[in-house]
């Protein structure tokens, strides 16, 4: 069969270099301000970016912190203040990004094998679905650019009211490791098309591909100062960008604890404006009247893709009680086909986790499944004895209080529940924390409205998953997050409103 253990132990060597490890500050790579000394000769501060494969080292990357972060903000700093990029024409700008989204798809290859070797996604998802949906979500953003408009406002007289939506500012960017390439995207591309400059830290796990894409929108025509690429870490570089005094604008993705941690920081300094894309643990519902079949190539979808680690994962699927037992047999007969392995061989749908730490928390919560009485239909442990892969997994018989149906558990770990009645299932798929997204199977239009409107998400899937076009909110309820980002909603997140008030000697125009 295909996941076997020979399939993860003979890692496929990539054909790329990594080229770009360096901080990049002010249109420059350069080393880190804090020096490791290796006598003679003091070098910046590194740190390992490890191949999820294998554990292995795959390149020493300039560690960023409180230092770095500084001589980072006064770059944006002074390219914000001083211009040019807020003061150049909106439409300079969106060719700017059109020409990035150009080399994007010119250097697919190298931008995907990064990712995939960095992060252990499969090659073909990184390749096919992400790289597109990057560049395109570059030229979505493009295209606002210059149609950012304000208002005229109708107040009451004598006076003449007019709204200007300008650039924030200063936009202090933390993103993680599981989309690399696509939360970069998400973020640079709103803030860069209102005109602001950006520091942005990437995840510690994954600080490769977002090196390689600044250095692209460079040669696109980006002025020095407007994006400054920071890797490092939470604790040091990331929480020195978000207590910064000269920080106007923080937007986080990442779990619910950190985005606490964060949106305290930017209270305690500046009270800096704070958008926070957190964790989920999202219910995937198949009614009744479902084709078994489809659901359940659709719920694993929506739980098993990227390893599980997304945050809008369908990780709890309720299934109605008349499908309960046909849909328990074709998921775990679904699970067991899963072809895991090598990431960059054709064919494959899972790679491995992101780390041994994600890896050992992951196989914990498989633990507590069991413990606490859920059913372990497939899976429930590692495949290989090299580098993080997991077999997909499945409980059945899964309970609400059970830790597996509260916690996100960021992996392949697909939780089943049985529901009887509407009411009932409204209540229990809203009994979590977290409000991200939601999926609901199902063919009968009263039964979607009814879940629609009863769910407390940001996101309802009906009869799809996962589906992130540029144009569509996206953003949680609850412990979920803060704001939302992508589409028309995205840009004021990166704006402020001046208000204009002229005093009209002739009230009568
Ligand atoms: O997340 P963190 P971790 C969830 C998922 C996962 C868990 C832990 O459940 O198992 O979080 O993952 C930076 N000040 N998600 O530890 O810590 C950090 O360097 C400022 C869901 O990786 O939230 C990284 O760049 N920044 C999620 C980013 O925050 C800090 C995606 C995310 O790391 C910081 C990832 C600090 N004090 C994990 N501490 C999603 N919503 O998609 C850390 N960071």
């Amino acid at each position: 069969s295909y996941s076997t253990s020979s399939s993860v132990n003979n890692p496929i060597t990539p054909s790329v270099k990594v080229n770009c490890t360096q901080l990049l500050i002010n249109g420059k790579f350069v080393d880190s301000a804090s020096a490791t000394y290796i006598s003679p000769n003091p070098i910046g501060k590194t740190f390992p970016t490890y191949d999820p494969r294998t554990g292995d080292v795959i390149a020493h990357v300039s560690e960023g912190d409180a230092e770095d972060i500084d001589r980072a903000v006064s770059a944006a700093r002074k390219a914000f203040d001083e211009g040019p990029w807020p003061r150049m024409t909106a439409y300079e700008r969106a060719k700017v990004l059109f020409r990035f989204a150009d080399l994007l798809d010119k250097h697919t290859e190298e931008l995907s094998t990064l990712e995939t070797w960095d992060n252990g996604k499969p090659y073909e998802q990184s390749a096919k679905i992400e790289l597109p949906m990057i560049s395109r979500v570059i030229r979505y953003y493009a295209g606002w650019a210059d149609k950012v408009h304000g208002l005229t406002v109708p107040a009451d007289g004598p006076h003449h009211v007019q709204t200007i939506n300008e650039p924030i500012g200063v936009a202090g960017q933390i993103i993680p490791w599981n989309f690399p390439l696509l939360m970069f995207a998400w973020k640079v591309g709103p803030a860069l098309a209102c005109g602001c400059t950006i520091v942005l830290k990437s995840a510690e796990q994954t600080p490769l591909s977002a090196l390689f894409a600044a250095k692209l929108l460079h040669e696109a025509g980006l002025p020095p100062g407007v994006l400054n690429v920071i890797s490092g870490f939470g604790s040091t570089a990331g929480a020195a960008l978000s207590s910064h005094m000269e920080v106007d604008k923080l937007a986080f993705t990442g779990s619910s604890d950190t985005g606490k941690i964060v949106l305290a920081a930017a209270a305690k300094s500046n009270l800096k404006p704070v958008t926070l894309e957190l964790g989920g643990k999202s219910p995937f519902i198949v009614c009744k009247d479902a084709d078994v079949d489809k659901a359940v190539e659709l719920a694993h979808f929506a739980l098993f893709f990227n390893q599980g680690q997304c945050c809008c994962a369908g990780s709890r699927t309720y299934v109605h009680e008349s499908v309960y037992d046909e849909f328990i047999e074709k998921a775990k007969a679904r699970a067991l086909k899963r072809r895991v392995g090598d990431p960059f061989k054709a064919g494959t749908e899972q790679g491995p986790q992101i780390d041994s730490t994600q890896f050992k928390k992951i196989l914990r919560y498989i633990r507590s499944g069991v413990e606490s009485g859920a059913t372990l239909v497939a899976g429930g442990e590692r495949l290989g004895n090299k580098g993080y892969y997991i077999r997909p997994t499945v409980f059945a018989n899964v309970k609400e209080d059970m830790l597996i149906a509260q916690d996100e558990i960021f992996g392949p770990v697909q939780s089943i529940l049985k529901f009887k009645d509407l009411d009932e299932l409204v209540r229990r798929a809203n009994q979590t924390r977290y409000g991200l997204a939601a999926g609901v199977f199902t063919n009968d239009l009263e039964t979607a409205n009814t879940l629609t409107r009863a769910l407390r998400v940001g996101t309802v899937w009906i009869n799809c998953y996962d589906v992130f076009d540029a144009s569509i909110p996206f953003g949680g309820y609850k412990m979920s997050g803060q704001g939302r980002e992508k589409g028309v909603h995205c840009l004021s997140n990166y704006l402020q409103v001046k208000a204009v008030v002229t005093k009209l000697k002739n009230p009568a125009w």
